[in-house]
């Protein structure tokens, strides 16, 4: 199959209603779902479900008669879409009988009724306990065997195990004892799609295999290892996530509370009425706002509070940076706190800490022309990588990533690479292997040279050259994803001759990135992706329109950026909107309450760069509305963060050594 056919039929996947579209999302709730009291008839164990006590504990036995009464649809789980989750951990609590060798019974399956495929289960046998999950690829459905050896679960008792799964590793825990791991040749599937399948308890949808022992626990937690939720126990063997009412103690013990008195509540639609004594202990409910308000000794109190809204910002703090400042990088670091680090144009950069609610000077970093900084972590390391865009002292052209140190709770440097007047690092995550890719903007006066995407090597820890991409100007790489698809997308400046260039989108397949869709951008400098509910949409920061031969006519700094949606029936970004810019140089994205904006860096309108910067809200069909206007001065990068006290801004200038912070007022 040809590349494009290839794209075309992935694309169709993602057509799929209610199927991958929102894998950003989680497909169910993140609370432990217990599937036994999802099983469960609503008004109790019903008739064919014994509840049996042994050992002080009690189960349920499960009906002989019918598989099927012990089953319900995956959907009532994953109701935000049909995907069983990539990480998750199963816990059962179970009195396991005796069986013979040979013998296997399924503890819980999900099953794909129409194709009566297997999708996934646990079944036991005398000697082991087997997880069960199918995986597919271009060359058809394959069913994998994760087989844990003696977990010793035939001694008549009690006993709780904790099924942990992650990628290729599933790890089993038995009444919170060591952990038994296994790393499997077949990763459990990213995208396991459970549209149409039903969740059997205790068998595999037919009487063959039926669990014939008690079932006290059965709990299934997407997204992460329940072990430290259970362990350490008093009582390990019984530890518990979660278990059906009817398992739980005696039922007066949950008595409920009664209302002593039913009050007279009046509510008063309308605008503010008075709040007399008349009007004592009554409601009044502001609809435009949302808010229901009491009438307390003469004042209206606020009951129900509405949603935040973004009312206006104000400035916080002025951060003198020593330099003009490029990139801002904000920034936690677990247990230390939050940074952001500054990219500074002179031979010092900076990183500062959030201290008692400012940024204060944290540690400074000698760098050579800055341009900006990327944050990321691989498993516990945290780094910090620096785009130089000029040569140091001796002529040599590197950018470096440093690394955090958790003894000297500073970066120090940990890898530096060959770079082309780097303007942008872009991290991220494909397959479980970690990527840093540069934008190379130009060698000598040549614009037109590869970008490099860097592969990190687990074995010799450091990153590797993994594909070049040949690049004209480029100034910023964007990483996202779709589903279970990766993109990579590039903003191409110049390529020796007019800045009226296309920009490329890239897509992950079969071990590399593939050119994927272009967009004829005018100097383009940011690509930012949002998404709106299950919309995805990608901005487009244009800072210039040059041409050489129609210099005169064509030189221009305000002119439109563009922002686009992934249209999903054509595989493609389609135009949404385009919004006149002055030299755009970066769009940010944020969310107040339910409001979603985007704030643009106008950095110069052909004669001063002393522009607005403009934050424009979504508005649904409208589009993206201006609503706040921002007096910037080179405005070059925007950052948006949240503390414990609320939610900021953070821009930089290019043209003067001062950042501001401004803090989103909402009511
Ligand atoms: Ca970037
Ligand atoms: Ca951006
Ligand atoms: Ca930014």
């Amino acid at each position: 199959m040809s590349a494009p056919r290839m794209l075309r039929v992935l694309l169709l996947l993602l057509a799929t209603p209610g199927c991958c579209t929102q894998r950003w999302e989680p497909c169910s709730d993140l609370r432990p779902l217990d599937l036994l009291a999802e099983a469960l008839p609503p008004d109790g164990t019903g008739g064919a479900v014994r509840t049996v006590q042994v050992h002080g504990a009690s189960g349920l036995q499960l009906p002989a008669a019918s598989a099927r009464a012990w089953s319900f649809p995956a959907s009532r789980l994953f109701f935000r879409c049909g995907l069983f989750p990539a990480e998750f951990s199963i816990v059962v609590t179970l009195k396991a009988p005796s069986l013979p060798p040979k013998k296997n019974e399924y503890l819980l399956t999900v099953v794909a009724e129409e194709r009566d495929a297997l999708l996934l289960g646990l079944r036991y046998s005398s000697t082991q306990l087997h997880f069960l999950f199918l995986s597919e690829d271009a060359a058809g459905a394959w069913q994998t065997r994760v087989s844990f050896r003696s977990p010793g679960l035939m001694d008549s008792q009690w006993h709780t195990l904790v099924l942990a799964v992650s990628e290729g590793s599933f790890s089993l825990v038995v009444d919170c004892g060591l952990p038994v791991d296994i790393m499997a040749d077949v990763p459990f599937p990213a995208a396991l799609s459970v549209r149409g399948a039903r969740f059997f308890i205790g068998s595999r949808r037919r009487t063959k295999g039926l669990f014939t022992g008690l079932v006290r626990q059965l709990v299934l937690l997407p997204g992460s290892d329940a072990t430290p939720r259970l362990c350490p126990s008093r009582n390990a063997q019984l530890a518990e996530l979660s278990i059906p009412q009817v398992l739980q103690g005696k039922p007066d013990d949950k008595e409920v509370l009664k209302c002593p008195h039913e009050a007279d509540m009046k509510v008063t639609l309308g605008s503010r009425p008075l709040c007399t004594k008349a009007q004592e202990a009554k409601f009044w409910f502001n609809a435009a706002r949302k808010e229901l308000h009491l009438c307390v000794g003469g004042q209206w109190v606020s009951v129900l509070a509405g949603r935040a809204k973004l009312d206006y910002l104000e400035e916080h703090q002025r951060l003198p940076t020593g330099s003009e400042t490029l990139g801002l990088e904000v920034f936690g670091i677990p247990g230390v706190g939050l940074f952001v680090a500054a990219a500074h144009r002179k031979a010092t950069s900076a990183i500062y800490k959030w201290t008692d609610g400012k940024f204060v000077s944290y540690q400074s970093i000698r760098t050579h022309q800055a341009q900006s900084w990327r944050h990321f972590t691989i498993g516990r390391k945290i780094f910090l990588a620096v785009a130089n865009f000029g040569p140091d002292e001796k002529g040599q052209e590197f950018s470096v990533i440093y690394k955090w140190s958790h003894r000297k709770l500073k970066f120090t440097p940990y890898q530096r690479i060959a770079t082309h007047s780097a303007r942008d690092w872009e991290a991220f995550e494909v397959d479980g292997e970690h990527f840093l890719a540069v934008a190379n903007h130009r060698e000598g006066d040549n614009h037109n040279i590869n970008s490099v995407i860097y592969k990190w090597s687990p074995r010799a820890r450091l990153f590797e050259a993994n594909q070049t991409i040949a690049t004209s100007g480029a100034y910023d790489w964007e990483f996202f994803r779709v589903g279970p698809y990766s993109f990579l997308v590039v903003a191409n400046t110049f390529n020796g001759t007019s800045t009226r260039v296309h920009s490329h989108l890239y897509i992950w397949l079969l071990g590399s990135f593939r050119l994927f869709q272009s967009f004829l951008t005018f100097g383009a400098a940011d690509w930012e992706v949002f998404r709106i509910r299950d919309r995805v949409f990608l901005a487009v920061a244009n800072s210039h329109s040059y041409d050489v031969e129609t210099q005169l006519r064509n030189d221009s700094y305000t002119i439109n950026s563009v922002i686009y949606e992934l249209n999903v029936t054509a595989q493609a970004f389609v135009k949404f909107q385009d919004v006149p810019t002055c030299s755009a140089l970066d769009w940010e994205f944020f969310s107040v309450g339910e409001d979603h904006f985007l704030v643009v860096a106008n950095s110069f309108d052909g004669d001063s760069f002393s522009v607005n910067s403009i934050v424009y809200r979504w508005q649904g069909y409208e589009g993206f509305v201006a609503v706040h206007s921002l007096p910037t001065f080179g405005c070059r990068d925007w950052e948006a963060f949240d503390t414990t006290a609320g939610s900021y801004l953070i821009y930089s200038s290019a043209k003067e050594p001062l950042s501001r912070v401004l803090r989103l007022r909402t009511s």
